[in-house]
């Protein structure tokens, strides 16, 4: 626990029972993290599945937090939200799920490890990730890959569609 406030970001994602619902759901979830709170929240975004596994379309956000909590403690607050939503974690990277949290930025922190790398490697890449980044924070700054204004714009074009409000 961190007596400073730090403000992270966190990308959803799923593409099975009830996607919509499932995110809405992790949204509420989030805003309940202890010593954490949720301060935007994006649009909901459907997306055509990154990988070449046939799968369902997912549906993809990114809310905004503002936690006191440490990455890693925050990271574990996210697995947690995740199982609550019948994910199982078996490794397979590639496959279908339920919900996915993924940490995408911790204050300006860079951090590398087995557990936990901040920024999300996927995050300047990933046009699921940058388009709703954008809607919250359009000014952001990501450590290590520049302005998100410059990523969007090398970014191919998205193969996603702005759905309706998280809420
Ligand atoms: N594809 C999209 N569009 N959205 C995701 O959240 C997502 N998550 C994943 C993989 C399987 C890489 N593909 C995805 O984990």
């Amino acid at each position: 626990m961190n007596s400073s406030l730090v403000r992270a970001y966190v990308g959803l994602g799923s593409n099975l029972n009830h996607p919509v619902r499932q995110i809405r759901s992790a949204l509420a979830s989030l805003d309940s993290i202890t010593a954490t709170c949720c301060v935007a929240y994006s649009s909901l975004y459907r997306s055509k599945p990154l990988g070449e596994r046939a799968q369902p379309d997912y549906v993809n956000a990114v809310a905004a937090l503002d936690t006191h909590l440490s990455a890693h403690e925050l990271l574990q607050e996210l697995h947690f939200i995740e199982a609550q939503h019948g994910r199982v974690r078996d490794g397979d990277r590639w496959g279908p799920r339920t919900l996915d949290l993924d940490l995408l930025l911790y204050g300006d922190q860079t951090h590398e490890g087995e557990a936990l790398t901040v920024p999300h490697p996927g995050l300047p890449v990933r046009d699921f990730v940058l388009f709703p980044l954008h809607e919250i924070a359009p000014e952001l700054h990501i450590p290590g890959a520049g302005s998100l204004a410059n990523l969007m714009a090398s970014c191919p074009p998205p193969a996603l569609q702005a759905m309706h409000a998280a809420v």
